[in-house]
């Protein structure tokens, strides 16, 4: 095992017995929404894993250790401390590593640290992506990157149109990583159930999600494996009201100046302070969501 990873005890026990597992992100809880609905949410989301079949292990990195597996207390700790606490992707892990510092994990160091404690499914929100502009900013998340290298199949809601969704699935293309619709063959936008754009397998149960990764792992492709899970009808947004409140907060970000890796977590919180509160009440509906498709299609390939 990795001398800078901790697995906790539940965690590391269901992955000795061959028990299902999923890995939660920490970033979505320190800069993705706002102290205590994030700790609230984060609870939740480990409670619905459970409800369905597997092991909740949300990942961060405290004191320079890598944690697969956190306590309430560490949960609570890292709520409450919010964007202070570092947004750690690939390239911060050696620094914070080092430097024995806190960091919240976004997909991508999640999917690493859940690589090397050997959890193959991930459940989030949403995943970084191509940002609008990036032609000329060349703002290109790392966590399509590390979908194209690291073999964990992560479970969201789509992407948020503050990216630009049709040259999101162009890189992941050009990435190999397979872009699964979860009942349905459009692209989810997050918020809303539908973006316009088509995935490249449509799958109906968790039974088949399993049976694509298990042939992806005994293929040997060295990448994950992407499912996009629409936001529950009741629970969708109005798309005239968060386009507005998107572009709203894309206009805010370029005159502010905001850039590199304060652009998702600036445009996340404007985006929820533009709506009052429902995007954040939509936000946990669909995570919660993606935890339960997760957590079946974990038992399922367990079995
Ligand atoms: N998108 C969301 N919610 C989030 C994030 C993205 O709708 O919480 C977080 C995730 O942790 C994701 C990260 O991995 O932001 C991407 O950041 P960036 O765009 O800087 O790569
Ligand atoms: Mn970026």
């Amino acid at each position: 095992m990795n001398k800078y990873l901790d697995i906790s005890p539940e965690v590391k026990k269901a992955l000795e017995e061959g028990k299902p597992v999923v890995a939660l992100e920490s970033t979505i809880i320190s800069h993705g929404m706002p102290y205590p609905k994030n700790v609230e949410t984060a609870m939740l989301v480990e409670k619905t894993v459970r409800e369905n079949g597997a092991v909740p292990a949300t990942i961060a990195i405290i004191g320079g250790r890598l944690k697969a597996g956190l306590s309430p207390e560490e949960i609570e700790y890292l709520g409450k401390a919010g964007r202070k606490v570092a947004k750690a992707s690939r390239r911060d892990l050696a620094g914070i590593v080092a430097r024995r510092a806190d960091g919240a994990t976004t997909v991508t160091t999640t999917m690493i640290i859940a690589h090397m404690a050997g959890i193959k499914v991930f459940a989030t929100g949403g995943i970084g992506g191509v940002h609008r502009g990036a032609e000329t900013t060349m703002d290109i998340s790392a966590d399509l990157e590390e979908l194209g290298s690291t073999p964990v199949m992560v479970v969201c809601a789509g992407a948020k149109s503050i990216l630009d969704l049709g040259l999101t699935l162009e890189y992941l293309e050009t990435k190999g990583v397979p872009v699964i619709g979860y009942g349905t063959d459009e692209l989810p936008a997050f918020y809303t159930r539908k973006s316009g754009f088509g995935v490249d397998y449509r799958v109906d149960s968790p039974e088949e999600l399993a049976a694509m990764f298990k042939a992806q792992l005994e293929l040997g492709m060295k990448g994950g494996m992407l499912v996009t899970n629409p936001i529950p009808e009741e629970y969708s947004m109005d798309k005239a009201v968060i386009d507005a409140a998107i572009e709203q907060a894309l206009k805010e970000c370029k005159e502010q100046g905001i850039k590199g890796k304060e652009t998702t977590p600036f445009l996340l919180a404007k985006v929820v302070e533009l709506t009052g509160g429902d995007s954040l009440e939509s936000n946990i509906k669909l995570v919660l969501n993606n935890a339960a498709v997760a957590a079946k299609t974990a038992a399922e390939l367990c079995k």
